[in-house]
């Protein structure tokens, strides 16, 4: 049986931090991580982080509240909660644009999703590929009664692994970024 040639890998698989609810602190900024060792690409990140966005965690039917804040130096940038059940004001889409330096936004919303792997990003008009590209994505882990009462492995980064996937372009070891929305 043929299980296709050996790869030879470099990056250890990254896995997020997690942020419990249900009060969220978040900041954006510019920043930059190396995905080839010495290379360093401009990117984005939150709270911290030089690519993507801590795991957050909500239960289903609590009220989840934020504070978040954009520290890049010059653009707009939204937080869109993909695919939630929730008010227009708080969905965080094209409309609800965060200012750079310093801009904060205040959303507030109950979960009314069941348990499921959901996840976050910016959604500025024009320019959603490219942020997310460069690093404005994360993901959300929602709990519930009926999840957690099931046998299942459950020990984040452990047995209970976060991946994300994004295609990338690269140019001398550098991200270039999508041409696509
Ligand atoms: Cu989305």
């Amino acid at each position: 049986m043929n299980y296709g040639s050996a790869q030879v890998f470099t990056n250890e698989l990254a896995i997020p931090p997690t942020l419990t609810g249900p009060n969220f602190t978040l900041t954006v900024n510019d920043t930059t991580h190396e995905f080839y060792t010495g290379v360093p690409s401009t990117t984005y990140g939150y709270s911290g982080m030089g690519y993507l966005g801590p795991t957050l965690i909500f239960t289903s039917g609590e009220t989840v509240n934020f504070n978040l804040t954009n520290n890049t130096a010059g653009t707009n940038v939204t937080v869109h909660w993909h695919g939630f059940h929730l008010p227009a004001k708080w969905d965080g889409g094209p409309g609800n644009p965060i200012a750079p330096n310093g801009g904060t936004w205040f959303p507030s919303f109950e979960v009314m999703q069941n348990a499921s792997t959901m996840w976050y990003h910016s959604h500025i008009h024009g320019l959603t590929a490219v942020q997310v590209g460069r690093g404005m994505a994360g993901l959300i882990i929602i709990n519930d009664g009926v999840e957690s009462s099931l046998d299942l492995p459950r020990t984040y980064g452990t047995d209970d692994i976060p991946i994300i996937l994004q295609d990338k372009e690269f140019e001398n070891n550098s991200l270039r970024d999508g041409v696509s929305e």
